[in-house]
């Protein structure tokens, strides 16, 4: 450990630029990787120096464990961040790392592990007073096994992969007589995907809300939480939109819910950034679902209500340094949103649309925060996650920040790619957000937020773009021959 002066950021796009912008202002110089596919990419462009690490494909470039750290010794990088996706959770970047002498922003190998395999890290929190679903202790051996525990806790049960997360090899079961084809085939989707056959059960939670914990600990052993995000809004497992705090959220709840949280990563000595998954369910009961032991997506909304930069406190506490605040100084400010911006179609269940964006200019204005992988133009390659930004909204309430969201996503102008801007923007002005009426089923309850949309040409984001530019000069703050016709009457500025 001990001071970092040059960091390589094993990652891509929005969450790359957005690492290397705390680098920047932390006097830390920044090395980027990236594939064939990304030559010409903001990233590369932004950060002091970048290697090539392979051909398109993530296997071969961003998930190559062997060019990685043959760029990082190029280099001369003393430090490495995974940012999030590809090798942020996989124990053996974190592990070469520690071989090599490289600091690895993230927690322990040991720590990703032990939360990487779902049925362990549920057995540890259940050891550790966290509460988890009702179900097996541990992997199901055989049918009449499985048919006596879901007997036990009452159907519907859920079938999932030990080593799933993400809703791979996740199977419902609503009675007895599915059980078996429900068990053969969350096995042979868990034996593709990973490899690893075991099955536990667990009770099906029929409307559950997703809150997560967002907490950082450090290499002495002190943690605390940064409150909850809600991210009930989403769609093929992957979140869309999230908030901060909590809408459903008591003082009371917050309480018990952050301690667990607190708890759950002293369970697995945790240090540096990570998040505690939830599911809350009708009565206000919560149980522990997963552990993500990487910084994630919707960070930035936890980083408006706190005023901290997550990223800079990561590299604080991978170089030794000890929290610099207590649970006590803690303190929710506001309310924040966030709309993830994919290049997908919504009217055709959100297929990827990747591409070229032909057009780019994103939105400003008090209270709003755009994390971009792009500036002005650029591709959203097929080969990987077709994620184009992130808004971000913040408001004294929640409502101030849901005006603010509708006005960010109406003045986004992007083309040439199918995008989730008007779908979010649909979400943001229904009742159904306003009344805070979430569950982890929102976009199949609301098909009516569906539109089948064009592709945006360029011509008309170009043209809203120069509506918008024009809108902004005729501002009395900086229409030149306002101020100076005030100047020659002698007027002070009371506009
Ligand atoms: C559940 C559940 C209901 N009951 N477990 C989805 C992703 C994976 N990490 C676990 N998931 C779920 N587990 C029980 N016992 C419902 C989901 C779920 C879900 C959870 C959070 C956010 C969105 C979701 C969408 C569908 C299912």
């Amino acid at each position: 450990m001990g001071r970092i002066s040059k960091i390589l950021i094993a990652n891509r796009g929005e969450i790359a630029l957005r690492i290397m912008r705390t680098c920047k202002v932390l006097g830390i110089r920044s090395v980027a990787i990236y594939s064939e596919a990304d030559r010409g990419s903001a990233h590369v462009a932004y950060a002091d120096e970048a290697y090539c690490v392979g051909p398109a494909r993530s296997v071969n470039s961003y998930l190559n464990l062997e060019r990685i750290m043959a760029a990082i010794h190029e280099s001369g990088a003393d430090a490495v961040h995974p940012g999030y996706g590809f090798l942020s959770e996989r124990a053996e970047l974190a592990q070469a790392c520690s071989e090599q002498g490289v600091i690895f922003i993230g927690p322990p190998a040991e720590a990703i592990s032990s939360m990487g395999d779902k049925m362990l890290a549920r057995q540890l929190m259940h050891t550790h007073d966290v509460p988890v679903i009702p179900g097996t202790e541990g992997a199901v051996t055989d049918l009449d096994e499985a048919l006596e525990i879901a007997d036990r806790i009452g159907y519907p049960v859920l079938a999932k992969a030990a080593a799933g997360g993400g809703g791979k090899g996740m199977r419902k079961v609503d009675s007895a007589q599915e059980m078996k084809q429900a068990l053969s085939r969350a096995q042979g989707e868990a034996g593709s995907a990973f490899g690893d056959t075991r099955i536990f059960i667990e009770k099906y939670l029929e409307t559950p809300r997703h809150v997560e914990f967002q907490i950082l600990a450090d290499a002495d052993g002190s943690c605390v939480h940064l409150f909850e995000r809600e991210c009930s809004i989403q769609r093929r497992h992957q979140k869309l939109i999230e908030e901060a705090p909590a809408a459903c959220m008591t003082e009371e709840l917050r309480a018990r819910m952050g301690a667990a949280a607190v708890r759950a990563a002293q369970a697995c000595n945790y240090v540096g950034a990570g998040t505690i998954e939830f599911l809350v369910d009708e009565a206000g009961k919560f149980y522990f679902m997963e552990m993500n032991t990487r910084l994630q997506v919707e960070h930035p909304v936890t980083e408006y209500i706190t005023g901290l930069d997550l990223v800079a406190e990561q590299i604080r506490i991978a170089e030794g340094k000890t929290l610099p605040f207590t649970q006590d100084a803690l303190t929710i400010n506001g309310h924040a949103i966030e709309c993830r911006i994919y290049a997908e179609d919504p009217a055709a269940n959100f297929i990827p649309n990747p591409g070229a964006v032909t057009f780019h200019q994103v939105p400003v204005g008090v209270g709003v925060r755009v994390d971009a992988g792009l500036q002005t133009e650029g591709d959203i390659p097929i080969h990987y996650d077709p994620l184009i930004s992130k808004v971000i909204t913040w408001g004294r309430t929640r409502e101030e920040a849901t005006q603010r969201m509708i006005f960010a996503l109406e003045d986004y102008c992007i083309a040439g790619v199918k995008t989730t801007r008007g779908y979010c923007h649909r979400v943001m002005e229904s009742a159904a957000w306003r009344d805070a009426r979430l569950s982890t089923h929102f976009v199949d309850e609301h098909p009516e937020l569906l539109a089948e949309e064009p592709v945006p040409s360029t011509e008309a984001a170009a043209a809203a773009a120069a509506l918008l530019q024009r809108q902004c000069t005729a501002s009395p703050l900086t229409d030149r021959s306002a101020w100076r016709t005030r100047w020659r009457k002698g007027q002070s500025s009371t506009r």
